[in-house]
């Protein structure tokens, strides 16, 4: 019997703004488009719960949002610092777990697997119960240990499948941890509108409503074959789903197949110096990159493109995990024979052969 956790982060690039700048604590924070006092284009992508009590939502025209809120703080995305604490986050998950899988840059699936199995039902259940209380404690694990690295708070839902852990962690919203055992699954899904199911959009939304369908409960009670005259193979799917019936597993991140960094200088240089320094920088990322996610790997690679694009690359595959230390070594071996006062428009390093740690 598998437990999925949905964990999916507040406000995610609003909480960012909002935890790096502390002067704009408190305030409505509106991240997206420029607003251009009322006339800009363009559309929110998030705003903060302070910005929400506007009506302010993602995906709505940012020039509305202004004229919901024209105090409110707006922000350009910043998207590469917003992967950057993505990064960070999926790093904290995937100590929990190796059966995780990202779904987007704030929201992730997590299975953990049942260690006790009994065929006795008065006992299964009991075990279930225990076994959700600990799943609880690893979501409130995951909680402090989130806000204690990043400052940022998450909101989780667990339940006996996907379908149920993603609706479960939108339920309480910001910091929510909402859990929902299959016995209990049908009670919780029943009142909500047809909209939580996935899969159900406005326009499924439209015509299930003109069959005077607007809850999951109408769409459970619904005739299978009915819906499946009017929808299709898409008609089964959302009624199996209104049943709390999804057998998507968590699929597991493809793995990394290596880690790299490269560099074009401002100037192509012809002094080996700046060439070697920033290569070693360049190491320290990756290695940096390869700790955080508990990777080591066995083979370098250098990249070195000439001022004309010539492009040559040079590896070295070893029968050890390499340190830091080694791949400079390594690296100033491999790119030596390149540094002839030539002028250098790029160098890269690259660690693969990759295996956790
Ligand atoms: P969401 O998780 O949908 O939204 P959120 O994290 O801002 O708020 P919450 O989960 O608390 O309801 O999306 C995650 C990020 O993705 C969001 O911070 C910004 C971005 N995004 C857009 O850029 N455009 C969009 O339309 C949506 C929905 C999200
Ligand atoms: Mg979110």
């Amino acid at each position: 019997m598998a437990v999925i956790l949905h964990i999916d982060m507040d406000a995610f690039f609003a909480a960012i703004e909002e935890r790096d700048n502390p002067r704009f604590q408190g305030l409505p924070i509106v991240v997206g488009a420029s607003p251009h006092g009322g006339l800009g284009r363009g559309v929110v992508s998030t705003a903060n719960y302070e910005a929400r009590k506007y009506g302010i939502r993602s995906a709505m025209p940012i020039s509305w949002a202004y004229r919901a809120c024209p105090t409110a703080i707006f922000l350009p995305v910043d998207g590469k610092r917003y992967s950057a604490v993505s990064r960070n986050i999926m790093a904290i998950l995937r100590k929990y777990t190796r059966k995780m899988e990202q779904v987007s840059v704030d929201e992730a699936y997590l299975e953990v697997n049942s260690k006790l199995k009994t065929k006795n039902s008065k006992l299964q259940l009991k075990t279930q119960n225990l076994e959700y209380e600990e799943v609880r404690k690893i979501a409130e694990k995951i909680k402090k240990d989130i806000w204690e690295k990043e400052r940022l708070t998450c909101s989780i839902g667990i339940g006996p499948n996907k379908l149920i852990a993603k609706i479960a962690s939108d339920f309480k919203k910001p910091d929510g941890l909402t859990i929902v055992q299959s016995n209990e699954a049908q009670d919780f899904l029943d009142p909500m509108p047809v909209r939580v199911i996935p899969g159900i959009g406005p326009k499924t939304e439209k015509l299930l409503g003109d069959g005077a369908i607007r809850l999951v409960r109408g769409l459970r009670k619904a005739e299978k074959q009915k819906l499946i005259n009017k929808f299709g193979v898409h008609g089964e799917h959302i009624w199996n789903l209104a049943h709390g019936i999804d057998g998507r597993s968590v699929e597991e991140d493809r793995e990394v197949k290596s880690v790299g960094r490269q560099t074009t200088f401002e100037k192509d240089t012809k002094q080996s110096g700046p060439i070697i320094e920033t290569a070693f920088a360049l190491l320290k990322e990756v290695f940096d990159e390869l700790e955080e996610e508990r990777l080591a790997g066995k083979t370098l690679t250098v990249i070195v493109r000439y001022a004309w694009f010539e492009t040559h690359t040079s590896q070295k595959k070893t029968d050890y995990s390499l340190s830091l230390r080694e791949a400079k070594k390594l690296a100033l071996k491999l790119l030596l024979p390149y540094l002839t006062g030539r002028a250098v428009r790029l160098v890269g390093v690259r660690i693969s052969g990759l295996h956790l740690i």
